[in-house]
């Protein structure tokens, strides 16, 4: 190999206070795993040294301990952006030490390279293969991988030997063109190919090679509780009708799903559902459960940006990588998340809310307004230009002391434009056609807790009787939150002096 190989303290060296740094992959495996904990060590040493050192990620997505975690930790991040899931990072956020910005997944590459952000000093890359020339192929993830590789003024490589020499002709590396000069990207059905299997690099800016030896999978799932199967059962129920109904082709359509054990419990639903056809997915991520079900045969195909599998699963496709390799394509996310894409497929999605309104309005980030949980992640992507728009979560959550159905949402992430459909665990609220009293009736009377039902009837009441055609209370509106403020339990709202 033509490059030098470094330990990763050597690679740490590369980076400087105040550096943008891109990171390859789309959550935790795909993501670089040895250098980011180099990076962190010197972070500490620097601080004790009372010298500034903080550096700014772009990544794809999530990330993993090895990366966001350890850095975190270290109060070594800047800027950070677009997902990121894990509590140590989340403190960070919420107490102000890392400047988070949340955007749709699919539009940071684009806003990248249109300049938004500055100049990309360095990028850590994970690789199965590196040749001399440059021509490299990625690791489980690709997320905004070609943009970083491309904008980058150096280039260090995670060549994880676990992968190695296994994953060429998983990936389709493809890189539209900006406008005006942006083209059809001409994807027809979720396995077509328009890109390369490879990753061209400048063999120039690469500095050197870290070796890397782990898988970094997610945690396997754990069973789905009563009211995950409850979600799961009414999610299924509701996308048999349509067929039945005939606004689902009887062939059906892709589907898009998160990450979770309600998006599991609705995949083996589906699977289980005689009258449901072998169907495909177009979705960011694919979890555990499809692998299965693509073995069974239920799930056809699959495209992602990611293979976001535990590390038994990831052990599980090199050793059929050949099997895999007819069944995924994983894409860069700007592609897998793609509005054009989506909406001409007919994606049919299925995202999770934090809290919904009962006019249909979705918060899937903030916790009561204001503590940022994950982020917007590609729900908005998938959202915004479905064939159908899904949302679920349970009815309560904290054993009833937060109802997951408010009055209005403490922050909004989708609006009722982009919501057709909020499922529970107690039923289905089918938006569709409806006006805002209407959809206040429908999600109240089969999405919301009994328990909540008649505090909710009590709002859209004293609401109706001031009048306008979403008939808010604005100070009443945020009850539900300040009550569980004030005394840890929703149900402690109290709109009397409002009636
Ligand atoms: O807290 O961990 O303390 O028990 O929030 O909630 O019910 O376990 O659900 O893990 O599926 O996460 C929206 C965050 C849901 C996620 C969100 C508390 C609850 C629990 C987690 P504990 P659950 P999930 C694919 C698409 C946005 C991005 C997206 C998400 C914890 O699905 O990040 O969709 N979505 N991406 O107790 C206060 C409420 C609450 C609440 C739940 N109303 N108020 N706390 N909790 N509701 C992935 C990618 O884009 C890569």
């Amino acid at each position: 190999m033509r490059f030098p190989v470094l330990t990763p303290q050597e690679a740490a060296e590369y980076f400087h206070n105040g550096d943008n740094v891109g990171l390859s992959g789309f959550t935790a495996p795909g993501a670089p795993k040895v250098i980011p904990g180099a990076i962190a060590e010197k972070a500490e040493r620097l601080h004790a040294e009372g010298k500034p050192f903080k550096i700014n990620i772009f990544s794809g997505a999530s990330t993993s301990d090895k990366c966001d975690g350890v850095l975190a930790r270290a109060n070594a991040i800047g800027i950070r952006t677009p997902y990121q899931n894990l509590p140590d990072l989340r403190k960070r956020i919420n107490a102000h030490d890392c400047h988070y910005f949340d955007l749709h997944l699919s539009e940071l590459a684009q806003k990248f390279r249109y300049g938004f952000y500055g100049d990309l000093d360095i990028a850590i890359i994970e690789v199965s293969d590196i040749k001399d020339d440059g021509t490299a192929v990625v690791g489980f993830g690709v997320g905004n991988v070609p943009t970083y590789a491309k904008y980058a003024k150096k280039i260090l490589l995670e060549l994880n030997s676990k992968i190695e020499g296994k994953l060429y002709g998983l990936h389709d590396i493809y890189l539209p063109l900006d406008p005006p000069n942006r083209d059809v990207i001409p994807i027809f059905k979720p396995s077509d190919h328009v890109g390369s299997p490879v990753l061209k690099l400048d063999p120039e800016k690469i500095v050197g090679v870290v070796m890397s030896d782990s898988f970094e999978g997610v945690k396997a799932f754990t069973s789905p509780d009563e009211t995950t199967n409850k979600i799961g059962a009414n999610v299924c129920e509701f996308l048999i009708n349509e067929m039945h109904a005939g606004r689902i082709p009887s062939t059906f359509l892709p589907i898009q799903s998160g990450v979770g054990n309600v998006a599991n419990a609705v995949l083996y639903g589906l699977a289980d559902a005689k009258e449901i056809p072998d169907f495909e997915m177009y979705t960011e991520v694919i979890q555990d459960a499809v692998i299965d079900l693509m073995k069974s045969g239920r799930i056809k195909y699959g495209s992602t940006s990611s293979l976001t599998v535990s590390n038994e699963v990831e052990q599980e496709i090199i050793d059929n990588i050949d099997f895999f390799k007819e069944k995924v394509v994983i894409r860069p996310v700007e592609i897998s998340n793609n509005p054009e894409v989506i909406r001409r497929l007919g994606v049919i999605a299925m995202n999770t809310a934090l809290e919904v309104d009962i006019f249909g309005n979705v918060n899937s980030t903030h916790v009561t307004g204001t503590k940022m949980m994950n982020g917007i992640g590609g729900s908005g992507d998938f959202a915004r230009n479905a064939y159908i728009s899904i949302f679920s979560c349970p009815s309560i959550t904290k054993e009833g002391k937060i109802s997951n159905i408010v009055p209005m949402v403490s922050h909004m992430d989708h609006s009722e434009h982009s919501v057709d459909v909020i499922v529970t665990d107690q039923g289905i609220a089918d938006l569709r056609g409806k006006d805002p009293i209407q959809r206040a009736n429908e999600i109240i009377d089969h999405c919301a807790h009994p328990m909540y039902r008649d505090l909710l009837r009590d709002y859209l009441k004293i609401g109706g009787e001031t009048g306008g055609q979403t008939p808010h209370t604005l100070g009443a509106a945020l009850s539900f939150h300040t009550a569980f403020l004030a005394g840890g339990d929703m149900r402690g709202a109290d709109f009397s002096k409002f009636c």
